[in-house]
């Protein structure tokens, strides 16, 4: 059964009254893709961007297994018993494949998700469903503008959704399992690139050794990584997520970077070149919907397609054909 549609004025009281599923359904619409809602999100983002700005805005990175869950969950408890309120936003690319991995985690992060100060939403469960798309940064706003002291992103380790958060937030952390290795050579060595903060997490119990050789190897590797922060240096720590220890060092780390922001005067540029890549991407996501949807384009794709794939013509000249055929009028 559909629901009435909330107007953007009552989303606005929604928020006023500190009500959670006017929140839950204000992200549902900027998820949306229908056009009607398209123009409603906008006019939703207008409205409540007075409001936006003031929370500590902290992504959340690593591999599947290496303990996000937990770790949010536990870094979460201990900020709302500490009077913090705490939003944590989900991008889960994997969720489409996976299925489950949502209800997963809303179970995992049960004790946050009932806690009167903390907000678990999801990331949308799937494109299968039509029309739904992830609008993190928006949704980031949304919590924000509701009065969140803390909105915290979560990704899956894997490629371009971690640049993507990266991109969006104020913190950048990274969880490692123990027994860094050999893997330092590989895909790791992007993502020290992108962190302000690297835990190796599961530093309990047996783990214990191995733990403390990543964090000496993470710490060893970021000297030579090229800070995601101006004059930031980003540290390895030790933490364990199911023992809740090293959480308070993971929580003044964070502060301590925020007054790093703040008193190089960084913190207001930052967010201001974020939103001009987000300009950027979504000027080229809709150039190339145009470009995809232009009669004389698709008359000519697939032919190009073929002669590059032949090798008759090279992809340089083919793009520069599809290009003109953009930019023909109409016949
Ligand atoms: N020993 C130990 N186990 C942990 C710790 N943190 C998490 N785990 C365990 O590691 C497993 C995976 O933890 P999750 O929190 O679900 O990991 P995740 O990164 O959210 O995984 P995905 O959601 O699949 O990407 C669970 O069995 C946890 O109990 C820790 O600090 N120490
Ligand atoms: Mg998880």
């Amino acid at each position: 059964m559909a629901r009435q549609v909330l107007t953007v004025s009552e989303i606005i009281q929604g928020f006023a009254a500190g009500d959670r599923g006017t929140l839950a359904r204000a992200i549902t619409l900027v998820e949306s893709s229908r056009p009607e809602d398209i123009q409603r999100r906008e006019e939703l983002l207008t409205a409540i961007a007075h409001l936006t700005g003031k929370s500590k805005r902290i992504g959340i990175s690593g591999v599947p297994g290496v303990g996000k869950s937990t770790f949010i969950e536990a870094l979460g408890l201990w900020l709302t018993e500490s009077g913090k309120s705490i939003a944590v936003l989900a991008v889960d690319p994997s969720s489409t494949i996976s299925g489950g991995s949502i209800l997963g985690d809303k179970a995992r992060m049960n004790a946050l998700a009932q806690h009167p100060n903390a907000f678990i939403r999801p990331s949308p469960s799937a494109s299968s469903l039509g029309g739904i798309a992830t609008r993190t940064r928006e949704s980031l706003l949304l919590c924000e503008a509701f009065g969140f002291d803390v909105v915290l992103v979560e990704t899956v380790g894997v490629g371009q959704s971690e640049t993507m958060v990266a991109e969006m937030v104020d913190f950048f952390l990274v969880l490692m399992l123990p027994g860094a290795g050999d893997e330092l050579q590989g895909i790791k060595r992007g993502i020290l690139e992108l962190a302000d903060l690297v835990c190796v997490n599961k530093a309990d119990g047996k783990n214990l050794p191995l733990a403390r050789e990543a964090q000496s190897e993470y710490g060893a590797a970021l000297h030579y990584t090229r800070p995601h922060t101006e004059g930031w240096h980003a540290q390895a720590f030790l933490v364990s997520a199911l023992k809740k220890t090293g959480l308070v060092e993971v929580w003044q780390e964070i502060e301590k970077h925020h007054s790093h922001l703040c008193n190089n005067k960084a913190l207001i540029p930052l967010r201001k070149k974020q939103l001009r890549g987000w300009l950027w991407q979504e000027l080229k996501a809709l150039l190339l919907e145009d470009f995809k949807a232009h009669a004389h384009v698709q008359a000519a794709l697939t032919a190009i397609e073929e002669e590059v794939q032949n090798g008759t013509i090279s992809p340089a000249t083919g793009a520069q054909t599809l290009i003109k055929a953009f930019h023909s009028p109409p016949s």
